[in-house]
């Protein structure tokens, strides 16, 4: 019996981890081995399934959007809990074998550059989403959610924002995140040992892979560093479907 069900975003042509909100549990998951099942929701489908499970919104100021994939449910005392690092915290609390570090020196360090990287790339991924991934009735949904958020059209969104800007303004957090994987050599930001800051990344890259592997390989080809994490992790990318 599965002891944790893992609710993820419903895909085409069949489900698979595609968000990199999600792939940071699932990375978590598949890295300690432990017995999930998933259970995969269209977006139109998140609110109202986890009001029933009498979960709280997200507060406003932390994310925009009241209800969030991932969320899970430990079915031993059947407590449901929403946002990747709430959850990352309690299964390392549930499950401390094979340790994940969360709160490292090294992801408070990441955060900024993080945000940098995956803020600025928002305009050059995000229109790629329904394009590329999602059924209709979260196509609608992402577009029109979407638009609300951005002002304008996605399509219009990439074509104004997207592009070469984006990618250079993404350029210095790149820089300092392959610095700080070259710091402590390699192939993890703490050397040897793997963290959650780690699994950030990865979802990350493993997201643009998707969209379109000319994106991983921007990143790759410029910092081979990215390449040697993600290598090193995809023993726990190998599940992504179940
Ligand atoms: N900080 C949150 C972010 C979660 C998040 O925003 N998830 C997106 C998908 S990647 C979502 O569920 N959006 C629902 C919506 O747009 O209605 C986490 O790490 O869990």
């Amino acid at each position: 019996m599965p002891e944790i069900t893992l609710f993820d975003l419903s895909s085409k042509p069949k489900n698979f981890c595609w968000s990199y909100n999600p792939w940071k549990t699932r990375l978590q998951l598949n890295y300690k081995g432990i017995n999930y099942k998933t259970e995969w929701l269209e977006y139109p489908e998140v609110a109202p399934k986890f009001k029933s499970l009498g979960l709280e919104p997200n507060p406003q100021d932390v994310n925009p959007t009241p209800y969030s994939i991932p969320t899970v449910i430990f079915h031993s005392d059947n407590k449901a809990i929403m946002d990747s690092k709430a959850i990352a915290e309690e299964i390392e609390k549930r499950y401390p074998t094979p340790t994940l570090p969360i709160d490292t020196p090294t992801r408070e360090k990441l955060g900024e550059n993080f945000k940098v990287v995956a803020g600025s790339l928002v305009p050059e991924l995000v229109a790629r989403v329904p394009r590329v991934l999602l059924n209709p009735t979260s196509r609608e949904y992402f577009e029109r959610t979407r638009a609300e958020r951005f002002g304008m059209p996605l399509e219009e969104y990439e074509k104004k924002e997207g592009g070469e800007q984006a990618w250079d303004k993404a350029e210095k957090g790149l820089e300092a995140i392959a610095g700080m994987l070259k710091e402590k050599g390699g192939p993890f930001l703490d050397g040897s040992q793997v963290s959650f800051a780690d699994f950030q990344v990865v979802g990350l890259l493993r997201f643009m892979e998707i969209l379109h592997q000319s994106l991983y390989e921007r990143i790759t080809k410029t910092y081979p560093e990215f390449g040697k994490l993600y290598d090193a992790s995809k023993q726990w990318l190998e599940r992504d479907n179940h």
